[in-house]
């Protein structure tokens, strides 16, 4: 995916409050044969186009209530909608319209085309202030007082604008097999959308993208677009492939706007059964273009050979400034058998030896990470989940579970105190992980 295609695939979009799901269902039919009308007239409009189209459809239009459009009749529709002088308390059509449309098309001289063919139904007087709208939505002034029936659908447009045009934060995952990278990639998204398993589990190249608010849909780009696929979809390896897939990464760091993020997530390395995963993860190591990438340590196995090979290996492939590393599934350690620091030490050691200048190693429970967002945003956990995560909220309360104090890199945000999840956060590593990722004071 390139370029607008890309930037369209991580744009949040949400009808739920959409004011026209309050009109007669005469009118929202007709809204929506307009709406379709000036959206078809668009250069070049794709795939993503027609999806977004058919989530208004769905809103708009009751499956056995369609109007047949001719050429004869179709100039009279969009009349009705955008400008019907007999109806002259429907002025606020035009406008909500515009913005359905710049929130579809999003290139801002398309929408300047569209705002053109709708100046033709429209006196002096109305074309300009519906040129008012439409540069509203490429600024973030207070939006007028006379514009703010349309308030919603602006503040969407202008959240997308801003995020599309950063740059894109690329993060390669990369470790050894059933390290956690599948896990630790839902822990920084705060959502299960990634398959993971103890046996050999990712077969290729997945990427997870922001989106820059949550619109409760996960987008998946395979060799179909999707938009609004289903926990069934992205747990099936088939339907996968190598897949892009969109949704809103939940994140204890906040910027404004949120970052646009891609997270990569890579097969295992060391399959015997599978010897293609990991010629696959070292050709992407190489070929794909990425910004950081995090290395994750299993602390159940550390200082293997397959460990220390590939680590030579990364020392050796990539730029070290780029490397973050991380010690995963500590929440599995037992305080009278194992101990934190030896095996964080252990590793520094490992890293010192290949020739990393003082190295630091990111501890951290991928797994109790996920459930605390989970249960930080009210989402269903399975009992067994519930007993988990009141056992780790127990475990991580001791002193020696707290692996912040590993971290020197930050400063425990203040609303840590009253904030019970972002206490926890901090405590199991994430919170000074998604720092150190995207919210440190090194980017
Ligand atoms: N206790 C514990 N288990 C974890 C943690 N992270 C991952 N696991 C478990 O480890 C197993 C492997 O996790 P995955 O996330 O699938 O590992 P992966 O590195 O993506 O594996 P491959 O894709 O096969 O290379 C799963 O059973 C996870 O539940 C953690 O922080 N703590
Ligand atoms: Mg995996």
């Amino acid at each position: 995916m390139e370029g607008n295609q890309r930037s369209n695939f991580v744009t949040s979009h949400s009808l739920i409050t959409h004011p026209l799901r309050k009109a007669k269902k005469k009118t929202r039919i007709r809204y929506y044969v307009t709406l379709e009308y000036f959206v078809s007239q668009c250069p070049g409009v794709a795939e993503y186009a027609n999806a977004r189209l058919s989530q208004y459809q769905a809103m708009l239009v009751e499956e056995d209530n369609t109007i047949a459009v001719t050429d004869k009749n179709r100039d009279s529709i969009i009349h009705s909608v955008v400008n019907d002088s007999l109806r002259p308390w429907m002025w606020k059509y035009r406008f909500w319209l515009m913005c359905d449309i710049a929130l579809i098309v999003a290139d801002k001289s398309t929408i300047e085309k569209v705002q053109e063919d709708m100046q033709r139904y429209l006196n002096k007087r109305q074309q300009a202030v519906l040129g008012v709208l439409v540069s509203n939505l490429f600024t973030d002034e207070t939006i007028p007082q006379r514009l703010l029936f349309a308030e919603g659908l602006i503040h969407q447009f202008r959240l997308n604008r801003r995020f599309t045009a950063q740059q894109e934060l690329r993060i390669l995952i990369t470790a050894n097999m059933s390290a956690g990278k599948s896990t630790l990639i839902n822990a920084l998204i705060g959502k299960q959308v990634a398959r993971t398993s103890q046996e050999a589990c990712t077969a290729n190249l997945h990427f997870y993208l922001n989106k820059p608010f949550e619109d409760g849909s996960v987008h998946l780009r395979a060799t179909q677009l999707n938009l609004s696929s289903t926990y069934k979809d992205l747990m099936n390896p088939r339907k996968i492939g190598s897949g892009n897939i969109a949704s809103h990464f939940r994140s204890f760091v906040h910027s404004d706007p949120p970052s646009r993020i891609c997270l990569i997530d890579t097969p295992g390395v060391n399959s015997a059964t599978n010897r293609e995963h990991g010629i696959l993860t070292r050709k992407a190591l190489i070929e794909e273009q990425y910004d950081k990438l995090i290395y994750v340590l299993n602390a159940n196995q550390l200082g293997t050979d397959e460990e220390i090979r590939y680590l030579k290996y990364i020392s050796e492939k990539v730029p070290r400034n780029k490397v973050v590393f991380v010690l995963n599934k500590l929440d599995d350690f037992k305080s009278a058998d194992d101990s934190i620091t030896t095996s964080i030490e252990g590793v520094k050691n490992d890293l010192l030896h290949l020739g990393y200048e003082d190295p630091i190693v990111y501890p951290i429970s991928a797994y109790f990470s996920l459930l605390i967002k989970m249960k930080q945003n009210n989402e269903f956990l399975t009992e067994d989940e519930q007993d988990e995560y009141d056992y780790y909220v127990k475990k991580f309360s001791r002193v020696e579970y707290d692996l912040s104090v590993y971290l020197n890199t930050f400063t425990v945000p203040s609303q840590a105190t009253e904030d019970e999840q972002l206490a926890l956060a901090v405590r199991c590593g994430l919170y000074g992980l998604e720092n150190i990722l995207y919210g440190g004071s090194d980017r």
